[in-house]
């Protein structure tokens, strides 16, 4: 986690003065106010989470390699300021999208506030195309739950729209949009919604952790998402981030810690953690009442719903929390991209626009800045197939990462604290003792090839193979594209 948030100034001023020029077309009673400043990031660290200064007392959430989204009182409204917009998301180091987002990032910042707030949302367009912003779960007036064409105009590019409603329960929710959906959807654009129970001490923990499952079918070399991909994506992802590039949980021993997500993937995600067994406190839906809960090790989570579970972190270590379907801990980057590492993009654009005049490697007209930016070449490190740890390869990627609770960490330090000091004698260690009785040693049958027989004569060497034999295959180094 940085020290500090990295808040571009350029951004903003830039955005503050389109905000000054589309307040001409913002209707209704916010017309003659001013714009709140919308507040961008680029970076893809997870930002300190922001304490509320006036108000009920609660505990911010952290969202996973992202941020808050800051508001200003006015009015008795909380008015937020976001930006849909083309980003560009480092999803892990080495592997930069071109992604549609909010404010600079996909996904956008997280909205948190209070029940019972009043909340005023300026949303300004920065799309080629139309978009509306839906505020999953929350119960609002019909025309502010914004399904563009059903309940309100599209918001055209360059136009700002007003969102006004109570956040009238607390609770986990979302926002994405509902303009164009598939398309904006499969660009990265969404964002976490928290609504913090009035009563401070109600459902109250020591740290809360939110991120959204999303996915990408980005093909190697490339940097936009294919947006028709319907289940073969490549890119799984958590809050647009793969793992090794997903931060950890920090967590202090016994704390009382939840862990949020929803999902805008395209099938559904058992999200499966180690060490614990834990109870689902909160959907989209609201908290479950606690005569309804059961104890899990694996929560699956559906298209469009949204899930939270409570633990007590009474067990220190580094325990692995992941999707529990295989393919979604992989990478498809790990064994292709690399091979375009170093390729000279600004060449390739050249040649191309030589066939077809103002073509940019990011495959959209008038996104010249994001361009240029794109144009920044990747690291030159590669990216890697999997993370490691202190023991080796760990042989995951996409939706994985490692809850560390550790004794004694100050509250609200989410600074990685490297990995677990095992006490002696607790990890599991090779067997040195008495080699296995010859009667139980594995014996393999009749290969059936050539006639030849082979035999393991030791269980802890490899097999032998025998002249003519077919060499058992090597472990592949990468996982194939799926
Ligand atoms: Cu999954």
């Amino acid at each position: 986690m940085s020290d500090s948030p990295k808040f571009t100034r350029r951004k903003m001023l830039e955005t503050g003065g389109l905000a000054l020029a589309a307040g001409a077309f913002v209707s209704g009673r916010a017309q003659a106010q001013a714009i709140p400043e919308a507040a961008s990031t680029d970076s893809p660290q997870m930002q300190p989470p922001l304490f509320p200064k006036t108000g009920p007392d609660y505990q911010p959430v952290v969202t996973l390699n992202g941020w808050t989204l800051p508001w200003l009182m006015k009015d008795g409204f909380k008015e937020f300021h976001l930006v849909a917009e083309p980003v560009v998301r480092e999803i892990a180091p080495g592997m930069k999208a071109n992604l549609w987002g909010y404010n600079g990032q996909s996904p956008g910042p997280t909205i948190e506030c209070v029940e019972g707030d009043r909340l005023r949302i300026f949303v300004t367009n920065k799309l080629p195309e139309n978009t509306a912003v839906h505020w999953h779960g929350q119960l609002l007036p019909c025309g502010m739950d914004g399904v563009g064409g059903l309940t309100q105009p599209h918001i055209p590019p360059g136009k700002t729209f007003v969102y006004e409603f109570v956040a009238r329960k607390s609770g986990t929710f979302m926002y994405h949009p509902h303009s164009d959906e598939m398309v904006q959807i499969a660009m990265g654009m969404m964002g976490f919604f928290v609504v913090h129970p009035r009563d401070p001490k109600f459902m109250r923990v020591d740290r809360d952790f939110v991120f959204l499952l999303n996915a990408f079918d980005i093909d190697p070399g490339t940097y936009v998402p294919k947006v028709n991909t319907m289940l073969d994506f490549n890119i799984w992802c958590w809050n647009s981030r793969v793992f090794p590039g997903l931060d950890p949980f920090v967590v202090s021993k016994n704390d009382k810690v939840r862990i949020r997500f929803g999902n805008l993937t395209m099938t559904n995600d058992p999200i499966h953690m180690h060490g614990y067994d834990f109870e689902m406190t909160c959907t989209d839906g609201g908290w479950t009442r606690p005569e309804s809960r059961w104890p899990e090790v694996t929560i699956d989570c559906a298209v469009g719903q949204m899930r939270a579970f409570d633990f007590k972190a009474e067990f220190e270590g580094d325990w692995a929390i992941h999707c529990h379907k295989s393919h979604h801990t992989m990478n498809a980057m790990g064994h292709n991209v690399k091979n375009f590492i170093g390729v000279d993009k600004r060449k390739i654009a050249e040649v191309i626009r030589k066939i077809a005049p103002g073509y940019m490697p990011m495959g959209s007209a008038g996104m010249g800045e994001m361009g240029s930016m794109e144009m920044e070449l990747p690291d030159k490190t590669l990216p890697m197939m999997t993370g490691f740890a202190q023991f080796g390869p760990v042989e995951m990627g996409g939706m994985f990462s490692v809850v560390k609770v550790r004794e004694g960490l100050a509250a609200n330090d989410y600074k990685d604290p490297g990995w677990f000091k095992h006490p002696p004698g607790t990890v599991a260690y090779e067997y040195k003792g008495q080699p296995l009785p010859a009667a139980e040693q594995a014996s393999a049958p009749d290969s059936g090839i050539d006639g030849h027989t082979w035999r393991v004569k030791d269980p802890r060497k490899p097999p032998e193979t025998a002249p003519g034999d077919t060499p058992a295959p090597a472990k592949p180094k990468g996982h194939s594209h799926h």
